[in-house]
């Protein structure tokens, strides 16, 4: 109800109409009710009488009523929907996002189209202009939807979708998975940050040049080689480290920016100082059933060096 975009606006106004239309329509049909009550006397009718006043009610009640309601609120609706649409001839900013079972991959597409920009979990996004955004999802139907942009967009596996949206100035909003995607479907947040346009650019740019080689002792970069880069991309990470022997079909979030990040587990925990060798320790009670395994063989101070490696890991 507190919306910071032309979209959700609109949608605001749709909702506010569709609640007075329909608060008229329920408050005549309770008075013919009521009315229906009080009349005393049955008036005389013949047959051809009652059947002439029967039909005036299923025809004005049952059809011109729903039809005038119904076009009245299309001829408002249509232009919220339209508003949302990606029409082609406009060069908005383009961001994918695709949906994993639990947690949200964010691309920003370079020059090429190629994503070069990888995130996980927080939205970064120009403010003060139509973004599109291009969605789906890596394995069941998630939706995506930030409610003081507007939205939402169902993310259908197999299938690109756009929806375009646009915050009034920068700002952090919330967003959540709007279609039930199974047992951590409720720990499915994503945090949304408006920037200006500078900052905005200078947030990629930041990201863009850190591809060189991690610092980090030999010991924690190979024991993250070893355990976690098969799931896990770092940009720039030393190639001689990782062990790849085993096939995953689970992939997970980009680690690149891990440290400025503000949440660990898609909105389970604040980001802060220890809270990653925490959450390796204890991610399946945290959030039972992700999809990550228990780390429960490797041993409590090798987590916590890779913890603290990885908190450095900021733009
Ligand atoms: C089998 C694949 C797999 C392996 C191996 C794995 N992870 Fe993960 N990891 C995941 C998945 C999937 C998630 C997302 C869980 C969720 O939030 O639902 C995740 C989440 C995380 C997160 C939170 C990311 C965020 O954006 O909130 C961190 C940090 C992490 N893993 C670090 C590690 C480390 C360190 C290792 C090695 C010790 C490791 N992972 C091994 C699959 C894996
Ligand atoms: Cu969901």
């Amino acid at each position: 109800m507190d919306a910071v975009g032309p979209a959700a606006r609109d949608q605001f106004w749709v909702w506010w109409a569709m609640l007075a239309v329909s608060l008229v329509v329920a408050a005549v049909v309770f008075a013919l009710w009521l009315f229906t009550f009080r009349r005393r006397e049955q008036p005389q009718r013949t047959p051809r009488e009652e059947r002439r006043i029967m039909l005036r009610w299923v025809l004005g009640g049952g059809v011109a009523l729903p039809v005038v309601c119904i076009v009245a609120l299309m001829v408002f609706a249509a232009p919220t929907g339209r508003g949302m649409l990606p029409l082609p001839d406009d060069d908005a900013e383009r961001i994918d996002v695709i949906g994993h079972q639990w947690w949200w991959e964010v691309r920003y597409p370079g020059e090429d189209g190629e994503a070069d920009v990888i995130t996980a979990n927080r939205l970064v996004l120009p403010a003060g202009e139509p973004v599109d955004f291009r969605l789906t999802s890596a394995d069941v139907i998630h939706a995506f939807w930030i409610p003081r942009l507007g939205g939402k967009r169902d993310m259908v596996p197999g299938r690109h979708t756009t929806i375009r949206l646009e915050a009034d100035a920068p700002g952090v909003f919330g967003a959540q998975c709007g279609e039930y995607c199974g047992a951590q479907h409720t720990h499915m947040l994503l945090q949304v940050e408006a920037l200006e346009r500078d900052d905005y650019e200078a947030w990629l740019y930041a990201r863009r040049a850190s591809v060189s080689p991690r610092e980090g002792d030999d010991e924690t970069l190979a024991a993250f080689g070893e355990h976690c880069a098969a799931c896990h991309r770092v940009e720039g990470f030393p190639q001689e480290f990782v062990v790849d022997d085993v096939d995953h079909d689970i992939q997970g979030p980009d680690l690149s920016d891990i440290g400025s990040r503000p949440t660990l587990g898609a909105g389970v925990l604040p980001m802060e100082e220890g809270a990653i060798a925490y959450w390796l320790q204890h991610h399946q009670t945290l959030k039972p059933g992700n999809r990550m395994p228990p780390h429960n063989h490797i041993d409590t101070e090798t987590l916590q060096d890779i913890g603290t490696w990885l908190e450095m890991l900021a733009p």
